[in-house]
């Protein structure tokens, strides 16, 4: 069998005193933390469509990957060889996850049919490799934007044909998930949106959405594919207004139209920073509703206002990531899926290395800092002391229903004023953190 990254070996765990670029300096897979492995904790996932589709063009020149194993050709046996390269990549960086869109991993033939049958040739050796190496696919998902026949959309396309396409295409992609053993199911709405309400219908574009989400559920449950289908809000690009625009939009839409009990949320930090939110924001919304499903771990840069997908590497960032994720339980299905791609200059296969290794050593440092402050208690114990006038009698009856204006009014009215409110100590919690970091 051909090595498609000779001179990369296995990447091991070296330690924070370790100067070798192309080792681990804090992600030990096997070191517990509050009792369950780094690895458990963290699946960790490689995205296959930045990490072997892209050829690193941007919108003012060609690609400048350099990528051995691909001749750059749309043939099935270039796609089948790029397969194997990319869980070569997969073992050798220690990721016991992947996840693809069906165009990432096959091209697309003349015909639908012949799409499907491309597609099931590259599943093959999918499942030859990951019988081999025991990598699990975290999530599949189906590209219904790059075609020109989605130029209008996918679901909310005005046009039923593109509609149809797009409903055949999420059939096949489902069932081939299914097949792979897949832990679930994407949905980021490519294009669906509007670039303008004067051509748009946009009561009729979200109930056909919401039709076509639960012909998903129904396909779903009539082959047995019993993972969790997520849906991966986003505001913008590539339409001026993307309809499942950041989580509270999401789970609005889900509840409006009886979808809940299938969908959890993939949140993903750069598009948090586009929809004028922290990704903690988003990650609490999704969480207190139960339904935060797993997250694409990546990050933008400050400034510049796009979907940058640069790999995540502020301890800060990875820190308040995992922190709510701790909070959470932990990941049950779900995974720190890193939908995120080396710079355009970073050409070289051994930058996929680095780029992996940076942000799984700052998701590793994110998760040891989080699980800290947590063990230490006096942030959680503040927020606790913060509305403790609610554990009051009043409060319960409150919090529970059972009070009224006139029940506030005469609990309030002999006191004459607010004078109990106390420091919210921002400050001082934001250098208890900095303790940690
Ligand atoms: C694009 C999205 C996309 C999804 C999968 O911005 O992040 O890559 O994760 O379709
Ligand atoms: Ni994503
Ligand atoms: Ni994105």
């Amino acid at each position: 069998m051909s090595e498609y990254f000779s001179g990369i070996g296995k990447i091991q765990f070296g330690g924070p005193n370790s100067k070798n670029p192309l080792e681990f300096k804090h992600y030990n897979p096997d070191e517990v933390v509050g009792g369950k492995t780094m690895r458990d904790h963290l699946r960790f996932s490689v995205v296959y469509w930045h990490t072997f589709s892209n050829p690193l063009t941007d919108p003012f020149g060609a690609g400048t990957a350099v990528r051995p194993w691909d001749d750059g050709s749309n043939s099935v046996e270039n796609a089948q060889r790029k397969a194997r390269a990319a869980f070569e990549f997969f073992e050798k960086i220690q990721a016991p996850f992947y996840a693809f869109h069906d165009r990432d991993v096959a091209p697309e033939g003349a015909t639908l049919k012949e799409s499907h049958a491309n597609l099931d040739a590259v599943v093959k050796i999918f499942k030859e490799e990951q019988q081999r190496t025991g990598v699990k696919l975290l999530w599949g998902t189906a590209n219904l934007f790059s075609n020109r026949r989605y130029m209008h959309g996918a679901a909310t396309s005005p046009n039923l044909d593109a509609f149809a396409y797009a409903g055949a295409q999420v059939k096949k992609a489902l069932e081939v998930t299914h097949e792979l053993g897949g832990l679930g199911y994407t949905f980021w709405g490519g294009r669906e949106g509007y670039s303008t309400l004067l051509n748009t219908d946009m009561k009729r574009e979200i109930d056909h959405l919401a039709r076509f989400l639960h012909m998903a559920v129904d396909y779903k449950k009539q082959i047995g594919f019993n993972g969790p289908f997520y849906i991966e809000p986003k505001p913008k690009e590539p339409t001026k207004h993307q309809y499942d625009s950041d989580a509270a939009a999401c789970l609005n839409f889900l509840r409006t139209y009886d979808l809940m009990p299938y969908f959890k949320l993939n949140l993903e930090t750069n598009h948090a920073t586009l929809a004028g939110h922290e990704m903690m924001h988003e990650l609490q919304v999704a969480i207190d509703s139960g339904a935060l499903g797993s997250i694409d771990a990546n990050t933008g840069d400050p400034l510049l206002g796009w979907d940058t997908d640069q790999f995540p590497t502020s301890i800060y960032l990875t820190a308040q990531c995992m922190f709510c994720i701790l909070n959470m339980g932990g990941f049950t299905t779900g995974g720190v899926n890193f939908d995120a791609k080396v710079r355009r200059e970073s050409y070289e296969p051994i930058d996929l290395f680095h780029a992996h290794i940076g942000g799984m050593d700052a998701f590793a440092r994110g998760l040891k800092i989080a699980h800290a402050i947590i063990s230490d208690g006096r942030l959680s114990a503040f927020v606790k002391e913060r509305y403790k006038s609610w554990d009051s009698e009043l409060g319960r009856r409150v919090e529970s229903g059972s009070a009224s204006f006139a029940d506030l009014e005469s609990y309030i009215l002999p006191k004459g004023d607010v004078t109990t409110n106390t420091s919210g100590r921002q400050e001082m919690l934001e250098n208890l953190i900095n303790e940690f970091i």
